[in-house]
């Protein structure tokens, strides 16, 4: 390592010492943590098995930026190129639809040998695996419901894929020795003001409770819901609101997903936190970046996500939370995006770590917020960065923004042949 990085690594070490805070400590618990990068910002969620199958269910990606990947193996190549610059061990998140195989299978029909390939690679590569059905982007979900269509054969479809969903998620908890977290999220809703509010939940209620009626092993597979406020075309309702699955999830021991773009603008999920943690077992995080509406931004080191670390560190919560990202952005090179993002994610999460919470909290119960604001903002320009380099150096990635010469000269290697 060099001589720099260790020098500034002990100076900030020291400065931090002063307020009892464990800087080795923090690092050895922030290697612990496995941030699931999702596989879709690698393609514009498009997958594998709709070919041409245009992206549905109201999330949308801009940009055309050359380079998406357009085969499993090109899309292995990416996140294994993406996690070589991020450091620590993580897990990828997949979709139903980006199963590996040359069958022609239907949605409802998915086994765990269509992701034989992706768990194989897992293994090799050391990474967990988590899971999503997937509900939109298809000719059955055209009008905009899925599990909750007002249409049994449809809702049946729905459910079925689901099922299946769970079964995979489980082979892969199995398999790597790795909770898998799969997570339902459906885009149903209206987009102008309907008539009856409580049919399409209770029939989507209906069908959760089908699709979780098969008993899985929790150590291979748990489940997770995802509400939303809105979605292009679904301005008015949304039948899987937040409300709805807070109470889904509740009362049937659900993870509960909260996705940073699924509320009101100015709404937080890091002001969430603390509440759904003391009613369930456990948390699904999406962090992504809503720029005025659901936008999927890639993350960015900005309040709200130093908000969330904090939260998920001052609380403990991290043993209880699942850290999933989800952003897609098509108009920059897609593996920078999940570098950015994901190492941004564990900065804020060593940010937290670094934080005088002892003598935080202290000042708060005694009143004495003078003191409280003039150490959190002090502590702001206390010397983080060179905590992080030296992680960095030491996990083996490249330090500051070294990795982007290495996205360049990827792009270089492997963009002609995606060109033609
Ligand atoms: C959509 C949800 C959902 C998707 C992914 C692709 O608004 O956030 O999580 O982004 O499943
Ligand atoms: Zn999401």
């Amino acid at each position: 390592m060099r001589d720099s990085l260790i020098r500034n690594y002990e100076a900030a070490k020291e400065l931090y010492a002063q307020h009892g805070i464990d800087v080795e400590g923090a690092l050895e618990a922030l290697s612990r943590i496995r941030i699931s990068m999702h596989c879709w910002q690698g393609d514009d969620v498009r997958g594998f098995l709709n070919k041409d199958g245009a992206l549905t269910g109201g999330i949308s990606v801009t940009g055309s930026y050359p380079g998406a990947a357009r085969t499993p193996e090109e899309l292995r190549g990416d996140l294994e190129k993406a996690f070589s610059l991020i450091p620590g061990k993580h897990k990828v998140n997949l979709h139903a639809i980006y199963a590996d195989t040359d069958e022609q299978v239907e949605l409802d029909k998915l086994e765990p040998r269509h992701y034989e390939k992706w768990v194989d690679w897992a293994k090799q590569q050391g990474l967990g695996l988590d899971f999503n059905p997937t509900c939109f982007s298809h000719e059955k979900s055209k009008d905009g419901f899925t599990l909750s269509h007002p249409d049994p054969d449809v809702r049946r479809f729905w459910i079925d894929h689901c099922k299946a969903a769970r079964r995979i998620g489980a082979y892969f908890g199995e398999q790597l020795g790795q909770t898998c977290v799969t997570n339902v999220w459906i885009p149903d809703g209206f987009k102008d003001n309907p008539v009856d509010r409580i049919a399409p939940r209770l029939r989507l209620k209906e069908s959760l409770d089908e699709v979780f009626a098969e008993e899985l092993n929790p150590s291979y597979n748990l489940d997770a819901v995802e509400s939303k406020l809105f979605g292009l075309g679904s301005e008015a309702y949304v039948v899987g609101s937040h409300e709805f699955y807070m109470g889904y999830g509740i009362q049937n021991d659900k993870l509960i997903c909260l996705d940073a773009g699924h509320y009101h603008p100015t709404e937080v999920i890091s002001n969430k936190l603390s509440s759904l943690a003391l009613f369930t077992s456990g948390i699904l995080l999406h962090v992504s970046r809503p720029m005025r509406w659901d936008s999927d931004h890639v993350v960015t080191l900005d309040d709200e996500l130093i908000e969330i670390g904090r939260e998920l560190v001052r609380g403990e919560l991290l043993d209880k939370t699942h850290i999933g990202l989800d952003f897609f952005d098509a108009s920059i090179n897609r593996v920078a995006a999940w570098v950015i993002g994901t190492r941004n994610t564990l900065k804020a999460l060593l940010r937290a770590m670094l934080d005088p919470v002892d003598a935080l909290r202290k000042a708060e119960l005694e009143g004495d917020y003078t003191t409280r604001l003039a150490l959190t903002e002090e502590f702001k320009s206390y010397p983080f960065g060179a905590i992080w380099d030296y992680y960095c150096a030491r996990m083996g990635v490249p330090v500051r923004e070294e990795w982007l010469a290495e996205v360049r000269a990827y792009e270089q290697q492997v963009l002609p042949g995606r060109l033609t």
